[in-house]
């Protein structure tokens, strides 16, 4: 037996496998209970490895999160070279791995994703590893660890991080050219590029909720690099308690259109809420009145997309900006970017992964989901036609070559989109009220529908259409023919074990009984499980 495969069974034996538990790799990698997950850690070590390999030895990165959930909760998951997500084909590997039953079925899938994929695995392996501020963390990056060293991978484990400074410098150990890989070098190039952005603008003031979660000490960090140019107050940044995500974050903000509990809301001011991980930010702010205000991702895809493409226009540069959104983007929004803004605007599938890729397709590609997950990618033509360009309004280029180092390219990032709507907002001299009276959202609504088996849900068109159960669209088009502006579709969630209806349409009385109504069915035809809730229809 090689020393490899004995290395890989020997190690395995402290990281045995629960019985009778299914593990799925999906759209934000394995996120679960984390009392479940060591065994699946020890894998994914063993799979970044050969990731690594793959690749000639590139650096893989590995985040250890789940992101807005419960503080109970943990989740993993793989960063390709460039700071992407992993390769979708891989994550049937990874799905594979996880549900090993066995140390030798470990060692035999191991071997044999080597072999089906044609990987030296003689070739050096390289992986950095971040985690998050979860209790569990600790733990299962030593379960991660031992993976990766039965495999023969070098280690560097980061310790705490966000996740979107974890794809930062996962892309700079494989692309020098994106900056320096630490956490330093990655306060330093979107600082710089901020304070260059908003130089001799009045500086703004903005209250940040970190939802008692990593963004609070990086957050902290990042204001002794930005100096004057920004006045910073972090609140719900308590991450001794394990209090994570309660009550507070962007997931809490947006999901309840409310403002997170902890500090209270000062006329006009500028609020925001990062997610646990801080890849998520929404905006919001209360107004004379007291009333709440929310501005999602969809607005930010609004206000950044607008101020792109006038700077791209004035600057004098050919370059096509493009928006890609979900369809849970609001109708109001898509019909703001497309008929006021006259910008192309594609759809896809739910999920960061889908939404980035389309992006690539343009020269400048602007990417929110509603939930507030999001960035603006350029095109490496793009970016040199932008710095290289000689005439052309200087104040415009200036603009958009310091934009360029504030965003995070790999990921949506909380802090970058921080200051990347900020520096919009400064120009612009608006306060949040300005960006909110853009375009008014049209009354939306979201609810979870309990079935028995959601994998049974298939959907086509970028999740706007129902596949499978059969028949069940032609009711749901029914319902919305019956409703002004109507819009319903249904897919299940991937993180978590529901259906989700969305629906919208011009006045809520209306969104609201076809939101009900199309949950109803979905419960009694599709096999709602126990007691069917009151509001259905
Ligand atoms: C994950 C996705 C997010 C998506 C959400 C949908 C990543 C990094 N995150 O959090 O983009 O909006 O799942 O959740 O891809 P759902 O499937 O439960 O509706
Ligand atoms: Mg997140």
């Amino acid at each position: 037996m090689s020393n490899v495969r004995q290395a890989i069974l020997d190690a395995s034996a402290a990281h045995p496998a629960p019985a009778g538990v299914h593990y799925t790799y999906g759209t934000a990698g394995f996120r679960m209970n984390a009392d479940l997950l060591d065994p699946v850690m020890y894998r994914v070590g063993l799979l970044a490895t050969l990731r690594s390999k793959a690749l000639g030895g590139k650096v893989i990165g590995v985040m250890v999160t789940a992101s807005h959930n419960p503080v109970r909760d943990n989740g993993v998951k793989l960063v390709d070279p460039m700071g992407e997500m992993l390769k979708q084909s891989w994550e049937g590997y990874a799905t594979q791995l996880a549900n090993a039953q066995t140390h030798e079925e470990v060692a035999d899938l191991y071997f044999g994703i080597a072999e089906e994929c044609e990987i030296d695995l003689d070739q050096s392996a390289s992986v950095v590893v971040g985690r998050d501020t979860r209790p569990s963390g600790e733990a299962l990056v030593a379960s991660l660890v031992d993976g990766l060293t039965a495999s023969g991978a070098t280690v560097t484990d980061l310790g705490l991080k966000t996740t979107p400074q974890l794809h930062f410098v996962t892309r700079c150990l494989n692309d020098p050219s994106y900056g320096t890989p630490t956490e330093e070098g990655y306060y330093q190039k979107i600082s710089d590029a901020y304070k260059t952005l908003v130089a001799g603008l009045e500086p703004l003031k903005i209250t940040v909720d970190c939802a008692h979660g990593v963004g609070a000490p990086k957050l902290r960090d990042l204001t002794t690099y930005l100096g004057d140019a920004l006045d910073v107050t972090v609140v719900n940044g308590d991450i001794e308690h394990g209090i994570l995500n309660y009550h507070v974050g962007a997931d809490f903000v947006k999901v309840n259109v409310k403002q997170p509990e902890g500090f209270d809301l000062a006329p006009n001011g500028i609020y925001c809420s990062f997610d646990g991980d801080a890849d998520r930010i929404v905006f919001y702010y209360a107004d004379e009145a007291g009333a709440f205000h929310l501005l999602d991702g969809d607005r930010i895809t609004a206000l950044v997309g607008a101020f792109i493409i006038e700077t791209v226009r004035a600057a004098g540069l050919d370059l096509q900006v493009g928006v890609v959104q979900t369809a849970y983007a609001n109708g109001n929004s898509t019909h703001y970017l497309r008929d006021s803004l006259q910008v192309p605007v594609a759809f896809t599938q739910t999920g960061v992964k889908h939404l980035h890729h389309k992006a690539e397709e343009y020269d400048i590609g602007v990417y929110f989901e509603a939930n507030g997950h999001g960035t603006v990618i350029f095109s490496s033509a793009a970016r040199s036609t932008i710095r290289n360009a000689t005439d052309g309004d200087a104040k415009a280029l200036h603009i958009l070559r310091s934009l360029i180092d504030v965003i995070n390219e790999t990921v949506g990032d909380a802090i970058s989109d921080m200051l990347v709507v900020l520096g919009v907002l400064a120009h612009r001299q608006w306060a949040l009220a300005d960006w909110d009276a853009l375009y008014k959202d049209l009354p939306s609504r979201l609810v979870k529908v309990v079935v028995g088996n959601r994998h049974a849900f298939k959907t086509i068109n970028a999740d706007t259409q129902l596949e499978e159960p059969a028949d069940l669209q032609a009711r749901i088009d029914a319902e919305v023919a019956k409703v002004s502006r109507g819009r319903s579709f249904v897919r299940p969630s991937g993180t978590e074990d529901v259906v989700r209806v969305y629906a919208e349409a011009e006045t809520r009385e209306e969104c609201d009984t076809l939101a009900y109504t199309v949950a109803g069915l979905v419960f009694d035809l599709a096999g709602g499980v126990g007691e069917r809730p009151a509001e259905f229809l």
